[in-house]
């Protein structure tokens, strides 16, 4: 039988600010608007994919619209197959750099295309991926930033009441350390012992800092300590991994898979938890799961909940979708969340599609 062929058009690439309703008050930044590049992949059987990106700031959108839109332009023609398409965007800035925002553009260009293929498959990407639809196990992340201890401990009882959650994450990293160790107390008082609490620093430490303040709080109960110093320094996640009790977490700032065997290879930590705009999109974040899964490494997601979803049903040792909802705004349906779990809806493609007019209400010119 023939298989029914997916050509790619254009590619529109648009600029969305969104005010956060608990601005990210971390260690190394303070962000109250939410930057998102809204990707809409044409194809000429009429069938549109759709992904977004998260840069961060606002100022990041001015390098990689651009680049999207080159992507569109060079790509224009191609059959949608997503790996090949991932393949000649990556060439294409292979002498610029393999990461960085040649690895950003190529992981949105990669998401939407994927979205297109399943799309056009009839199928939802985790059942056109082999895999079937299904509840995803996610923790809350909405908030719980650097605030003091009783109002980041209220907050706590709010965010698991959003979904019923049975696991919140804390930033941490304040001025004293002794403010960070009232703040993990206070929240597991509220919340009680059935609560698993992960810990972010966000970076935050050097070395030194981070062996001190790890070691205070490696009795806590806690589920993980993410990223405790900045992030390419191995060598210094080596060390805490080797020394402390509560699993270390690192991933997010993994450009590509092979960043992750890398850091699997010098035991730089005891589980993953890849970005989808850093790790390669669906691509990138198949190929690094496969490393995990025959490593035995749990791997986590972080942000981008609803393609995590889908991928995380495929993943062999999947561990907890990372939820937060700050996209929700501009999406026509946002996923249900319900006892601690993402539910997946029964469409095809991911299930990404605009609310236009909350699209041109927050579209910014950049
Ligand atoms: C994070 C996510 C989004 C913005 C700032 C910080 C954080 C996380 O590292 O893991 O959620
Ligand atoms: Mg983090």
């Amino acid at each position: 039988m023939q298989h029914a062929s997916l050509t790619f058009k254009s590619l529109r690439a648009r600029a969305v600010v969104l005010k956060l309703e608990r601005p990210i008050v971390a260690r190394i930044a303070t962000i109250s608007d939410w930057p998102l590049i809204l990707i809409d992949f044409y194809t000429e059987e009429g069938i549109v994919g759709r992904s977004y990106l998260e840069p961060y700031t606002a100022r990041a959108m001015k390098y990689l619209i651009p680049a999207l839109h080159d992507f569109g332009e060079m790509l224009k023609g191609q059959a949608v197959s997503p790996i090949r398409l991932y393949e000649l965007a990556r060439k294409s800035l292979h002498f610029v750099g393999y990461q960085g925002m040649s690895m950003i553009a190529a992981s949105g260009l990669d998401m939407a295309a994927w979205d297109a293929l399943a799309k056009a498959a009839g199928m939802p990407l985790c059942v056109l991926l082999g895999g079937s639809i299904g509840p995803v196990k996610a923790y809350n992340s909405n908030g719980l930033w650097l605030k003091e201890p009783a109002a980041v401990a209220a907050e706590a009882l709010e965010l698991r009441e959003e979904g019923g959650f049975t696991g919140l994450k804390l930033r941490l990293g304040r001025e004293r350390p002794a403010d960070d160790l009232a703040t993990i107390l206070a929240v597991r008082k509220a919340v009680g012992d059935g609560m698993e609490l992960m810990v972010d620093f966000n970076q935050g430490l050097h070395l030194g800092e981070a062996l001190q303040r790890c070691h205070m709080i490696d009795d806590t109960g806690l589920a993980w300590i993410e990223e405790p110093i900045v992030y390419e320094n191995f060598d210094g996640f080596t060390q805490l991994a080797a020394e402390l009790k509560t699993p270390i977490q690192i991933g997010e700032n993994f450009y590509g898979p092979r960043d992750l065997y890398r850091a699997l290879q010098v035991k730089a930590c005891d589980y993953v938890m890849p970005d989808f705009m850093r790790i390669g999109g669906v691509t990138g974040w198949l190929r690094a799961a496969a490393i995990a899964g025959t490593a035995g490494i749990p791997m986590s997601s972080h942000l981008y909940p609803e393609v995590a979803a889908h991928v995380l049903r495929v993943t062999e040792t999947a561990h907890w979708l990372e939820w937060q909802n700050w996209a929700d705004p501009i999406l026509q349906r946002p996923y249900e969340i319900k006892n601690s779990q993402l539910h997946i809806p029964d469409v095809p493609g991911v299930g990404l599609e605009w609310n236009e007019a909350a699209v041109t209400a927050n579209e910014v010119v950049i």
